[in-house]
């Protein structure tokens, strides 16, 4: 009887020990996948900021480039402060013939994505609001026009800035575009804002600025 008595308590033991053994292998389990998740996270998320940094820092320069042998002259329309312009004409310099000599007619616009409206909607799904995309024209108009995308996922707006008639970010251009230009003597300065849809829904922005001399 005194044995039974005791086999019946050492059971019950076992089995309280069973049972907050297995509810703290849960939470131990929990903890590990929480972490893991988290750490998922913070990597997807420096991984998605890391890909919208390289695509804003490649496409500047390849819009840089574009005007490294542009004539001051030809940019139309001329960019001045404090409105810019998010498109910009230009000529670049092919030759010399006893004077400079410029190529075709050349002009880097910001233009709507083919899949979106500028209606404050996402249109195409992909969590981004009326974004743009920059693209290189050759003869703009003329029938044989060229057209090449230089980068996707332009901000409407750059970093920092609102359509308020105010200059929010303090870069001395009110309301400037997600692309923007502005020219001070012969020194044009190029700004650029990519965004990205992170994890979470987060959304990321990178904004970009470079400065290149034309020619006079
Ligand atoms: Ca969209
Ligand atoms: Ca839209
Ligand atoms: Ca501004
Ligand atoms: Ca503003």
């Amino acid at each position: 009887m005194r044995a039974r008595t005791g086999k019946s308590t050492t059971a019950g033991m076992t089995l309280i020990e069973v049972m907050i053994s297995t509810g703290l292998l849960f939470a131990v389990i929990a903890a590990a996948a929480s972490l893991a998740m988290r750490a998922s996270s913070t990597y997807e998320q420096g991984a998605a900021r890391a890909d919208v940094d390289q695509r804003a820092h490649r496409a500047i320069q390849l819009i840089v480039r574009e005007f490294a042998d542009a004539g001051r002259a030809g940019l139309t329309p001329e960019p001045l402060a404090p409105l810019g312009s998010a498109t910009l004409d230009y000529r670049r310099a092919d030759g010399f013939n006893g004077t400079v000599t410029f190529g075709p007619q050349m002009r880097i616009a910001l233009e709507m994505e083919n899949t979106e409206l500028d209606n404050g909607l996402d249109d195409d799904g992909n969590g981004l609001v009326d974004e743009r995309r920059v693209v290189r024209i050759e003869n703009p108009g003329a029938l044989d026009e060229r057209r090449k995308v230089i980068c996707h996922d332009v901000a409407e707006y750059l970093g920092g800035e609102e359509p308020n008639g105010v200059d929010d970010n303090g870069n001395g251009l009110i309301d400037e575009r997600g692309l923007s230009f502005e020219v001070q003597g012969d020194v044009l300065t190029i700004r650029l804002t990519l965004e990205a849809m992170g994890e979470g829904g987060i959304r990321l922005e990178r904004t970009v600025q470079t400065s290149v001399r034309v020619r006079n």
